[in-house]
C-alpha cells in the first residue's frame, strides 16, 4: 500500500513491513473506531498536548505536529494570515472560519494515530494549507487503510474524490453536481438567457462603476446549482464598454464571506494597491485610464486565482478601437469553464488543477443560446466579441455555415477591417483562436435564413456546452 511520503526514506519502508505484520490491529477502521477517531486504539496517557499554529500566506505554522501517542492534543488556532481560514480535521473536528486576528481552540482528543488536516475555504487545501499531526509512538499505519486521508498522500484529493474535496466546507450539499448533469434536459419554462446583446460605447468619458462582490447560488446547466462568486450577482460580472482615453473609476465592495480583489486587464498601473485583496465587509477604489483599445478581462486575483476565476468571477472591459466601422447589431459572448464541486457548493479544486472542466459556458450557462437563439437577419453586418476568460482553456470561436470577413484579436485586425488587412478582399477565417484571457471580435454576414450554430470548434468544449444558435430570419 502506499505510504504517506512525509514519513519517507528508511522510516516509510518499515512502515510498510510493520502494516503488514500488523495487519487489522493497526486498522482504526477495522477496530470499530472508523475516521471520526483520533486515538485508534492507544492507551491514554492522562497528559494534554498544546499547539499554538499560526497562519503565513496559504500555509499553517507550524505545519507538522508531533504529539506523544496517548495524549490529547489541544490546537489553539491564531489566523494570523491575510484572508478568511479554518481548520478542519479528518476527524471532524473544525475551529469554523475564522477571519484576521480571529482564534479558536480545536480539542482534537486522544492521539492513537496520525491524522491530517486542512483549511476547508475552496482551494485552500489544494494550495497548501494542510496540517500533519504525528502520533509518536503509535503503532504506523499505512494511508490506505486510515480512513479518510487521501490516497494521493499529498494532501490533495484526487480530480472527482468529491467527497475529500468538499470535507468540512460550509456549503454544498454533499451531492456531486455532476449526477445532475443533463445537457438534454430543459431549462425551463421561466429559464432567461443573459442578454447577449452589446449596446454601444456611452457618451460619456468617465465611468464610475461599483462592483459588489456576492456569493450566491446559480445554475451553470439545467438543474445543476452551484455557489458562483460573482460582481454584482451574475457570473460573467457586467460587460463594460468605453473609448480609447476614457477613465474608469471602479468601487470594489466585498460582500462576500472571505477576500477577494479585481484586476482590469484594460488599464496599465502598479497592481500592489489596487489589486490587493480585500477582508469581507471592505471595500476599495481602482481607478484607470484606457489607453488601448480591445476586449479585455477582468478577474479576482486573490489566490488561489483559478479557483476564484472558475466560481465565477470574471468579466469583460470592451475598448473600442477609433476605426471600429458600424454595423448591424453586436453581440459579447464570454466563454470559461465550470468544474463542477457538491451540489450548492463552490467549484472542485482538483478538477481544476487537472484542467478536466464538466462544462465549458458562453455566458455562464450551457447551451444557453440553444434554448433562447440569438437572432440576426440575412445581409446584417454581425460583429461578435469574445473573450475567453478561462481560468485554463482557450477558444476555438466558429459559426457553422457561416465565414468571418473581418477578424479584430488582441489589439489588431488579423483579416479585413478598415485597413483591408493583407489587401485580399476575398480574405476570409473560420476561427477566432484565444488562448486563455486573449479576446477579440468577429465580423460576418449571413447568407440566408436558417439556424447557425456557434461553438467552440475544440469539440470536446463544444459537446459540454460551448454551443449556441443564431437564428437568421429574412
Ligand atoms: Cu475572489
Amino acid at each position: 500500500p502506499p505510504v504517506r511520503r512525509r514519513l519517507g526514506g528508511a522510516w516509510g519502508v518499515g512502515a510498510v513491513a510493520l502494516a503488514v505484520v500488523l495487519g487489522v490491529a493497526g486498522d482504526p477502521a477495522a477496530a470499530g473506531l472508523g475516521a471520526s477517531s483520533a486515538s485508534a486504539d492507544v492507551a491514554a496517557t492522562g497528559q494534554t498536548t498544546t499547539v499554538q499554529v499560526q497562519v503565513e500566506g496559504m500555509r499553517f505554522t507550524p505545519d507538522v505536529i508531533e504529539v506523544p501517542a496517548g495524549n490529547e492534543l489541544v490546537i489553539e488556532l491564531t489566523n494570523t494570515g491575510t484572508d478568511v481560514h479554518d481548520l478542519v480535521l479528518e476527524t471532524g473536528a473544525s475551529s469554523g472560519r475564522l477571519s484576521v486576528g480571529g482564534t479558536a481552540t480545536v480539542e482534537v482528543g486522544v492521539i492513537g494515530r496520525d491524522l491530517e488536516g486542512w483549511c476547508s475555504v475552496a482551494g485552500h487545501r489544494q494550495m497548501g494549507m494542510t496540517l500533519d499531526i504525528v502520533a509518536v509512538g503509535a503503532p504506523p499505519v499505512a494511508s490506505g487503510d486510515d480512513g479518510g486521508t487521501s490516497a494521493t498522500g499529498d494532501g490533495a484529493p484526487a480530480a472527482g474524490d468529491h467527497a475529500a474535496a468538499g470535507h468540512g466546507a460550509p456549503s454544498g450539499t454533499g451531492t456531486p453536481a455532476s449526477d445532475l448533469l443533463d445537457l438534454q434536459a430543459d431549462p425551463g419554462e421561466d429559464f432567461e438567457a443573459r442578454d447577449a446583446a452589446l449596446p454601444p460605447a456611452p457618451d460619456a468619458t468617465v465611468h464610475k462603476v461599483t462592483f459588489t462582490v456576492t456569493e450566491v447560488q446559480a445554475e451553470v446547466a439545467p438543474g445543476v446549482t452551484q455557489e458562483r462568486w460573482t460582481f454584482n450577482g451574475t457570473a460573467p460580472g457586467p460587460t463594460l464598454r468605453g473609448k480609447v482615453g476614457d477613465r474608469f473609476e471602479i468601487t470594489l465592495v466585498n460582500d462576500g464571506t472571505i477576500g477577494h480583489s479585481i484586476d482590469f486587464h484594460a488599464g496599465a498601473l502598479a497592481p500592489d494597491g489596487p489589486m490587493r485583496t480585500i477582508a469581507a465587509g471592505e471595500s476599495l477604489t481602482y481607478n484607470f485610464t484606457a489607453t488601448r483599445s480591445g476586449i479585455w478581462m477582468y478577474h479576482c486575483s486573490t489566490m488561489p486565482m483559478s479557483m476564484h476565476i472558475a466560481n465565477g468571477m470574471f468579466g469583460a472591459v470592451i475598448i473600442d478601437p477609433p476605426n471600429l466601422t458600424e454595423v448591424d447589431r453586436e453581440y459579447v459572448l464570454v466563454q470559461s469553464e465550470a468544474y463542477l464541486g457538491e451540489v450548492g457548493g463552490p467549484a472542485d479544486a482538483a478538477k481544476i488543477a487537472a484542467e478536466k472542466p464538466d462544462l465549458v459556458l458562453f455566458n455562464g450557462y450551457a447551451n444557453q443560446y440553444d434554448h433562447d437563439r440569438l437572432p440576426a437577419r440575412v445581409g446584417e453586418s454581425v460583429r461578435v466579441w469574445v473573450l475567453d476568460a478561462g481560468p485554463s482553456r482557450g477558444s476555438a470561436f466558429h459559426v457553422v455555415g457561416g465565414q468571418f470577413d473581418t477578424v479584430y484579436t488582441e489589439g489588431a485586425y488579423t483579416v479585413g477591417g478598415p485597413q483591408d488587412v493583407g489587401g485580399d478582399p476575398t480574405g476570409g477565417a473560420q476561427v477566432l483562436p484565444l488562448v486563455a484571457a486573449q479576446g477579440g471580435f468577429v465580423e460576418m454576414t449571413f447568407p440566408e435564413a436558417g439556424n447557425y450554430p456557434f461553438v467552440s470548434h475544440a469539440m470536446v468544449d463544444a459537446e459540454r456546452g460551448a454551443h449556441g444558435f443564431f437564428e437568421v430570419t429574412e
